[in-house]
């Protein structure tokens, strides 16, 4: 059994730290990039660094895999305590619970707001056609979606969600030049909170540069980064939505 106050990669057996990394300098293929590849790793607290592979790219560059023993370990306990810890559900386990807890379609509305025309987010999470090979949450039996688009202002989208009763509304946000999506972030969760729909709706956002614990920190219920799939945000909101449902928290 694994020590999870203390955990480090494994390679061949439990705890070895055993690690592969690829990496690639501007140096030129020789005997001497492999060397600066072998001490780049050791100043990266490997031990016995190998270079496994390494390779011309073109001039003056060269692509590296080095195998490594990594000295550091991490206290998983201690970091899942308080941060968000939900065993990811699939398609049709999330649509198989909202049939047995809500007996009705969870209503989403979701939108790249203000002057942000990322679309690709916010489509990956609600199109039907999804992501990496996953459905959108459209081709979910148990979700009623509302996708707006890009360059939606924030008073647009909470304006569809109160017409639709919605109960979650999602945001994408791309575009991070001077802190765009944090004046963005916060002025849609003001505006939640004037319209009076906070208590009625989970507010979720996503983006490449966002992240769970800054989505909290501006007011969010949880904030999604690279690596989401459709799954993930449906699992986050069927579960959210009942526990708050049998809490009597949500109006
Ligand atoms: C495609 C693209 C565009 C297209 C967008 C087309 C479209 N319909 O979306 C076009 C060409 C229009 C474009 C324009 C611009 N772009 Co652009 N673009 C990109 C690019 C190449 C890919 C973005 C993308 O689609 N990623 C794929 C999706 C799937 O990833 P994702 O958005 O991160 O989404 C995932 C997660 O973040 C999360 N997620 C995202 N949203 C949500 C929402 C919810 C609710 C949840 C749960 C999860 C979630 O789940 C998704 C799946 O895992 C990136 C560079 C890059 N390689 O990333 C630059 C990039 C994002 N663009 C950039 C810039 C600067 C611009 C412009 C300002 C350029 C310019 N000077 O005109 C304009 C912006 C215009 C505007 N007003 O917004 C910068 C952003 C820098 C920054 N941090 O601010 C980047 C990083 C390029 C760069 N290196 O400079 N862009």
């Amino acid at each position: 059994m694994a020590d999870l106050s203390s955990v480090r990669p494994y390679g061949d057996r439990l705890d070895d730290g055993i690690v592969q990394l690829s990496f690639t300098l501007p140096v030129p293929y020789a005997l001497s990039a492999k060397q600066a590849a072998l001490e780049l790793a050791r100043k990266m607290s490997l031990d016995e660094v190998e270079v496994a592979h390494y390779q011309r790219l073109c001039e003056g560059y060269t692509h590296f895999v080095v195998y490594g023993r990594c000295r550091e370990a991490v206290d998983f306990e201690q970091l899942r305590q308080g941060s968000f810890e939900i065993q990811f559900m699939t398609e049709h386990e999330i649509d198989r619970f909202i049939d047995q807890h809500f007996h009705r379609k969870l209503v989403v509305v979701g939108a790249s707001t203000g002057t942000d025309t990322h679309s690709v987010g916010i489509d990956a999470m609600l199109n039907a056609k999804g992501f990496d090979g996953k459905h959108g949450l459209e081709a979910y039996k148990g979700f009623d979606v509302h996708n707006l688009g890009s360059q939606v202002s924030n008073a647009q989208l909470v304006a569809e969600a109160i017409a639709v009763d919605a109960d979650a509304i999602l945001v994408s946000q791309t575009v991070t030049q001077q802190n765009l999506h944090l004046h963005n972030l916060t002025e849609l969760v003001d505006l939640v909170e004037a319209e009076g729909f906070r208590n009625r709706s989970l507010l979720i956002c996503g983006g490449p540069r966002l992240s769970h614990e800054l989505a909290k920190e501006l007011g969010f219920d949880a904030g999604f980064s690279r690596g989401t799939y459709p799954n993930h945000l449906g699992t986050f909101i069927v579960q959210e939505l009942l526990a708050r449902k049998s809490a009597d928290v949500l109006t």
